[in-house]
């Protein structure tokens, strides 16, 4: 039966996928912690299901998928972040086709274990150290077009990639669903071929179908509960604007809450109080997670924002309504680096 030889081929191809991870981890990352849950994972791997006709099935010279993958360019990956990537999928997927073939041959009880470790490999690629990096930058950038001085979104986008902002929002307020799942998806796809982390606001349906890297919803959007069942693996962001939302918002399981409004802002309507630089402070002392100040910041108040534990930034009229975006970045590096 030559469900054995697809099993087979699984079990290798998840525990050397898992091999990758783990050295990267050991040797790049140095994290003990991840190192070891790898190598545990590739151990359980190898032995749930070690069968002696697995070898008896095993014909990798006449495997056709030998010869396809010798000839294809679709593995060639261009910096570590995408080798990680890949490699979880490769665990991911490799689970899955293990799960159900086992489950073709009759052993329920061994698939329901690899489906365990699926599940399992999920939280480890959401926690390995590579992928929490995503806020380790100085600004986020996040559209507003009415505030872009004529220019499109898409145009916006194109400026802030030009200036080095490595993590970009779509927030649009009154477009409709359509306009904004055609930008998002152009947004995508400028994003993703320069290394740019794109964050989808409120739409959780656009976010998952132009497979955008997450989703930043509000306090008063559906339940942050809610959406990670939907969203699974992306990186979900929640606006915070005093004390008690930011503990919940850690104990619920957000990757990163927003901070603000730090200073008045007329950009955003109807936004709750807070007490600005003070509860930034607070974050910057108590928050284990990361997060973003925002609302009212300008080159001319970031200095302050910055004393108060600001690490990372999210402007929107400061840097769309600037005629000139990559010297307004430019310059707020430049001031950025004097303190
Ligand atoms: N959220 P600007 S303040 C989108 O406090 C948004 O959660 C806020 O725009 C919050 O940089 C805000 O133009 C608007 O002030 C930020």
């Amino acid at each position: 039966m030559n469900c054995y030889r697809i099993i087979d081929a699984n079990i290798n191809r998840v525990a050397e996928g898992l091999r990758v991870l783990e050295d990267i981890s050991r040797f790049i990352l140095e994290d003990v912690n991840m190192t070891k849950e790898l190598r545990e994972m590739r151990h359980i791997v190898r032995k749930v299901f070690s069968d002696p006709n697995l070898l008896n099935f095993r014909d990798s010279c006449n495997d056709p998928g030998f010869t396809i993958s010798q000839t294809s360019t679709i593995d060639k990956k261009e910096d570590l972040l995408s080798l990680v990537e890949a490699n979880f999928k490769r665990v991911q997927e490799g689970l899955r086709s293990i799960e159900e073939s086992l489950k073709i041959l009759g052993h329920y009880d061994k698939s329901k274990i690899y489906e365990g470790l699926r599940y399992k490999s999920y939280d480890l690629e959401k926690n390995f150290g590579l992928n929490k990096a995503f806020l380790n930058t100085d600004i986020y950038g996040i559209t507003g077009e009415e505030f872009s001085l004529g220019r499109t979104n898409i145009q916006i986008v194109e400026e802030m990639i030009k200036a080095g902002i490595k993590i970009i929002q779509y927030r649009e307020k009154e477009k409709s669903k359509f306009e904004k799942y055609n930008e998002c998806k152009a947004i995508r796809k400028l994003t993703k071929d320069s290394g740019v982390t794109f964050i989808v606001n409120d739409d959780v349906d656009i976010a998952l179908a132009v497979k955008a890297d997450g989703i930043h919803i509000g306090q008063e959007d559906i339940p942050i509960e809610e959406v990670k069942k939907i969203t699974g693996n992306m990186i979900i962001g929640l606006s915070t604007h005093n004390i008690e939302q930011a503990k919940a918002a850690v104990e619920k399981g957000a990757d990163y809450i927003g901070v603000g409004p730090i200073f008045n802002t007329t950009t955003k309507k109807n936004v709750e109080k807070s007490e600005g630089l003070k509860y930034l402070k607070w974050v910057s002392e108590n928050i284990p997670i990361p997060y973003v100040a925002i609302g009212g910041i300008k080159e001319s108040n970031i200095l302050e924002v910055k004393r108060h534990g600001g690490k990372c930034f999210a402007m929107i009229s400061e840097i769309v309504g600037s005629p000139n975006i990559v010297e307004k970045v430019k310059s707020i590096r430049r001031l950025l680096n004097t303190i």
